[in-house]
């Protein structure tokens, strides 16, 4: 993971529209929304993106599940920027999406991928080509990654174009994404803690995640990761749900993964874990190097050794697919080939 950050990064000295190809000024000068399209784990992190770009570059998203969308009447809007999310670039529900939205008129079209000759990037007009090399599992881990750190730069050159990014700002954003393949491998050694808990959730059929914020997505995402390779039942909510539902699912039994940066929702997210407290629930806690969370009677906790801010999605990711690893690793299962999944979804 750390070295294909760092492969994305390099070359890139500056933010500009066109490292989404050619003619990418132009459109993201006309556009005044956001449409992202995506299937699974690619759904993901479309779903972080649209934090990033409505706070950093004020654009509205709005992210579909690719499966779905063609399905509804949607409303359609010409000066929608249509983003594609793909690993594969060939994933049928994601294609048929994208000439989904081209039928409704909407004509900009980019592709987030991992393959350059894939069907998806000769269906766009724009490409970004992620550098996440071969994918060797089914389950998407540092295709994951790179489309983050790809959408990031989206994010910034959108916000430039937008005028919304100044010189400093854009230095800054870079200096913190060029030290991303140093915090990543920070996150990477915090892999002998993380075997601990495998040990635990191994010998569990259920597991609940919570995030908030940006970091919501990031728990479907460990969710999805933990059920792909697994097996073991799992679903994210955003913690502040808790309340309307799931907490009838807290017992003592429940492990409940919790990711907790030291941002401006902690304070709330340590109430919801409170209320899993409350119940008997087994909380397992990803904190970080300034959050003020003890171990404790049913609270386990693992530090990221820094606080990442904006980019931190890309570093909380990186523990609970360890997470995932590692508990898979202590059932048996094959975390290459998970039962039941295809590496592209074609048809
Ligand atoms: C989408 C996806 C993957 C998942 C599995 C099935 O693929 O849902 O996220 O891990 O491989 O397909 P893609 O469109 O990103 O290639």
């Amino acid at each position: 993971q750390p070295r294909v950050i760092g492969d994305t990064l390099e070359g890139v000295t500056g933010i500009m529209p066109e490292l989404f190809g050619d003619g990418a000024y132009n459109v993201f000068k006309q556009i005044d929304r956001v449409l992202i399209l995506a299937c699974g784990t690619s759904y993901y992190s479309g779903l972080t993106a649209k934090y990033w770009i409505e706070s950093v570059a004020k654009i509205p998203v709005n992210v579909e599940i690719a499966s779905e969308y063609r399905y509804r009447d949607s409303v359609p809007h010409p000066n929608t920027l249509v983003v594609t999310i793909s690993q594969s670039g060939e994933t049928a529900d994601t294609l048929a999406a994208l000439k989904h939205a081209r039928s409704l008129g909407m004509e900009h079209t980019l592709t987030i991928c991992n393959v350059g000759t894939s069907a998806m990037v000769r269906e766009c007009k724009l490409a970004y080509i992620t550098r996440a090399g071969v994918e060797v599992g089914v389950a998407s881990t540092k295709a994951f990654t790179t489309q983050l750190a790809a959408l990031f730069l989206l994010t910034l050159s959108l916000a430039q174009v937008n005028g919304r990014l100044t010189d400093a700002e854009e230095e800054q954003h870079l200096k913190a994404m060029r030290h991303l393949p140093v915090a990543i491998s920070a996150v990477l050694a915090l892999e002998p803690q993380i075997i601990a808990w495998s040990e635990d959730f191994a010998r569990k059929e259920n597991a609940l995640f919570l995030g908030r914020g940006m970091h919501y997505p990031i728990a479907l995402e460990g969710a999805l990761k933990l059920k792909e390779i697994s097996y073991i039942h799992a679903e994210a909510y955003p913690a502040g749900e808790l309340k309307h539902g799931p907490l009838a699912l807290v017992t003592e039994e429940m492990p409940v993964v919790t990711i907790a940066p030291n941002d401006a929702l902690i304070e709330k997210l340590k109430s919801n874990m409170q209320e899993v407290r409350a119940r008997g629930g087994q909380l397992y806690v990803f904190a970080d190097v300034d959050s003020r969370i003890t171990s404790g009677e049913g609270v386990h906790v693992i530090r990221l050794p820094e606080h990442y801010g904006l980019l931190s999605p890309i570093l909380h990711v990186v523990s609970l697919q360890l997470l995932a690893y590692h508990s898979a690793l202590a059932r048996g299962t094959d975390v290459d080939k998970p039962r039941n999944l295809a590496k592209s979804v074609t048809v």
